[in-house]
Formats: structure tokens, sequence, C-alpha cells
């Protein structure tokens, strides 16, 4: 089967310094799904990034709460909040792209998680999903029908991406060889890729493609 057509983009989620090994987030082995993603992207006409992108007062940081440590929960916007080590700080290099991965062709990027009052995992809603920034319009605009995900972290934001995907009408595909996860429980990655079979979202590897 021929996977990939004209209204297909690729949803690069998060490949950003932090999430790799020596950042601030570092997911074990998130610097080997670049050279992967930099592949895909000559299948794809369509290119579309996110990028977390923090102001440093944001609620989701241990360290803006007093007496708290990464990996502790509070409550931020109504919700059970996990926190993390400061990361993906708006004009630090730990929110930056990869260096070696390829942006000569992309679209757009969309940034979330600006609003120090709640966490936005996925690229089209916050965690309440209170604000949208706006990528579900701007896919749909474009002509865009179909979906592939991949990047970091597979149990954070490229989750949260793929099922918001899914749920506003998209054919929904996690490409699962170029994304890694958190981990913070062992089974996390295994666990989110089931979550989203579970809703339809196909699952594929790049040999696939
Ligand atoms: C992410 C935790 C906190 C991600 C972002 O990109 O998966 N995870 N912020
Ligand atoms: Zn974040």
């Amino acid at each position: 089967m021929k996977w990939i057509n004209d209204s297909s983009a690729l949803l690069i989620v998060d490949v950003q310094n932090d999430f790799i090994p020596g950042g601030e987030l570092a997911v074990r082995e998130g610097d080997q799904i670049v050279s992967v993603i930099n592949e895909l992207q000559n299948k794809f006409k369509h290119l579309i990034a996110t990028q977390d992108f923090h102001p440093d007062d944001h609620g989701s940081f241990a360290a803006n709460h007093p007496n708290r440590k990464p990996g502790e929960f509070v409550e931020l916007a109504g919700l059970t909040q996990i926190l993390w080590p400061v990361h993906c700080v708006q004009g630090t290099i730990g929110a930056s792209f990869h260096p070696d991965l390829n942006q000569s062709q992309w679209k757009a990027i969309f940034q979330k998680g600006k609003n120090p009052e709640v966490d936005s995992y996925s690229g089209f809603f916050d965690n309440a999903r209170r604000g949208d920034t706006g990528l579900g319009d701007y896919l749909k605009s474009i002509g865009v029908e179909r979906v592939f995900v991949c990047g970091l972290a597979l149990d954070y934001c490229v989750k949260f991406t793929a099922l918001d995907a899914k749920s506003l009408g998209f054919e929904t595909f996690l490409i699962a060889d170029a994304t890694r996860a958190v981990n913070l429980n062992p089974d996390d990655g295994e666990l989110a890729i089931a979550e989203m079979e579970a809703v339809g979202i196909g699952i594929l590897t790049s040999k696939d493609l």
C-alpha cells in the first residue's frame, strides 16, 4: 500500500536540544531519530514542526514551585501536572531544533507551551484544551487529510499530538522508529503505542513508507 500522497503531512514534534541526550530533559536515544526523520522528510510535500517553547516562569517547571522536584505532581489549570526540569525556555539553545535536523523545506513551525498557566503536550491544543495553536485549521487549509507523526517524546508530546490529530478527523499514523519515549516508567512508550492503536491510529515504521 502506498501510504503517502499529496494530502499527507509529516508532523515533526519537538526535536529540540533539551530532549536530546545532554539536554535538560533528555530522552534516551533521542539523537538516533534525527537521521531517520531527515530521510522521511524527502517523501513528503508538507513538512510541519512543533516546538516546545516555554517562558521561564512556566508552571510545569519544578523550579517554579517551592520545595518541589521533577517527577512530583501539582495542580495546574485544574489538571494534575507532573513537574519537569526547566526545559525549552524561549531564546535558549535547549529550545532550538537539533542542529542536524534538516529544516530547509518546512512549511510552518507551531510553538506551544507559551502560556505559563497550563502545559501543552499536543501540537494542537493545550492540556486543558482551551488554547488552540492553529495547527488543525492550518492543515485543513492546505488540504491535508492524513498526518504522520514522529519526534519527541513518544509518551508525551508525540502521543497527545497524534491523539488530537485523530480526534480532529485526520487519518493518523505514528512512525514508530522515528520517535523515542521519556519512559519515567519503563513501559510508558509501549503503553502510549497501545493507547494510540486503540483509537485507530496506524502504527508504521519508516521502512513501510
Ligand atoms: C515534552 C515533557 C514536557 C515533549 C514537552 O515534547 O514530549 N515532554 N514538555
Ligand atoms: Zn515542555
